[in-house]
């Protein structure tokens, strides 16, 4: 097998196979073997299926699929609640295992990561190595299986984690890359979602190699700046770094009352409550912010904001508190109907806080439970 040459980074995208599924049949023996719908009830309006088992999978069963879908599909599968705190736990372990190995882990979900191991803390060195040991600890400590990509950067090693599920192990190598992305069809591109891959095949773009016979004018001209990361990535070239921490802008919280508010005396009850989560937000993320913003929506539909910018970034609700009553009086509050009051703290400073880079979303996952 080739590896990686000294300049290329080594990158590894890691998911766990049947996720929820998966760790309803480990915790579960009766659940093994058999196909299994992880989501809401068949009966009824409205469930989708969160995730099936491979066994359910030969039925056609598929994520986002309607449960009552599911079972004419397959009228023997049994159906399952999710236990999202099950996949938590699990999700928080596997990241232990990766931290063995790196600290430049980016989680893009509960059961996958992208890790970059171009220098690994145990100095395995070899990345199609770590990932080998990296899904035996997940067997031997969590009775569960994971497939892993490897490549030299993010978006070859996430297609590669999906080519040899379950259970797999893929690596594509520099010299494969190109090859492989023209090859590579444009559904299959993560960030591409169905209605750009629609818009594609319309303009006769079905792989790769179509997209690479366009100017990156034209493809600006046609999918905007995501032209300029097409353009790159079908010559293989996608120097996202993996990215430990998402950076978060601001936090917020607000609601919306069943009335108008006409007193200051329930607004600022409200306020309370408002700056309450805030602050417990912010404080579980262990963020501190320098701006206060309060929004207002009143009974019109009209809407304000006001924000103050304090010398120093705080995380306590006193000061939250009291900073967006001070924001409430100097709006002549009383005038005026308001239905919607929030408070927003931006202007991090904290461990979480970094400039991110990134301008390229993955892929956004939709969770319909
Ligand atoms: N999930 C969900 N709704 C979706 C997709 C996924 O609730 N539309 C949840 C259930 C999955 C988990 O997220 O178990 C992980 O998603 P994956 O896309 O990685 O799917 P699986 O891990 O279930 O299967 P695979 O083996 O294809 O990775
Ligand atoms: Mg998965």
């Amino acid at each position: 097998m080739e590896m990686p040459a000294k300049n290329h980074r080594k990158i590894i995208h890691i998911d766990m196979d049947a996720f929820y599924a998966s760790v309803e049949q480990r915790d579960n023996p009766e659940l093994r073997g058999i196909p299994l719908v992880v989501g809401g009830s068949p009966e009824g309006r409205g469930g989708v299926v969160a995730t099936a088992s491979y066994e359910a999978r030969k039925f056609g069963i598929r994520s986002a699929m309607p449960c009552k879908q599911a079972l004419q599909l397959c009228p023997h599968a049994v159906f399952v609640r999710p236990r999202f705190a099950a996949y938590k736990e699990v999700s928080q372990k596997i990241r232990e295992i990766f931290s063995r190995y790196t600290d430049l882990i980016e989680p893009l979900s509960l059961d996958e990561a992208y890790l970059d191991v171009t220098e690994d803390k145990l100095n395995v060195s070899s990345a199609i190595e770590i990932a080998k040991q990296i899904k035996q600890a997940i067997k031997d400590e969590l009775q569960l299986t994971a497939s892993a990509g490897i490549s030299i950067n993010k978006f070859v090693a996430k297609i590669a984690s999906d080519m040899n599920k379950p259970d797999g192990l893929t690596f594509i190598g520099p010299s494969a890359i190109e090859g492989f992305m023209e090859k590579l069809a444009v559904e299959k591109f993560h960030g591409v979602g169905k209605v750009t891959a629609e818009k594609m095949k319309k303009m006769g773009l079905f792989t790769g190699a179509d997209i690479k016979l366009l100017l990156q004018e034209q493809l600006v001209v046609h999918f905007g700046k995501a032209g300029n990361f097409y353009y790159r990535i079908v010559r293989g070239i996608d120097e996202r770094e993996v990215q430990p921490h998402r950076e978060t802008k601001s936090l917020a919280a607000e609601d919306t009352f069943a009335y108008d508010l006409t007193t200051t005396e329930e607004m600022e009850a409200k306020l309370d409550k408002i700056a309450e989560i805030v602050c417990g937000r912010l404080q579980r993320s262990q963020l501190n912010g320098r701006t206060v913003t309060l929004k207002i929506k009143y009974s019109d539909f009209r809407q304000i904001t006001r924000n103050r910018s304090l010398a120093a970034p705080v995380n306590d609700l006193e000061t939250i508190c009291s900073i967006a009553k001070q924001l409430l009086a100097a709006t002549n509050p009383e005038d005026k109907k308001i239905r919607l009051l929030g408070i927003s703290i931006s202007n991090f400073s904290g461990p979480e806080t970094r400039q991110r880079e990134e301008k390229w979303p993955d892929q956004l996952k939709l969770f319909p439970l």
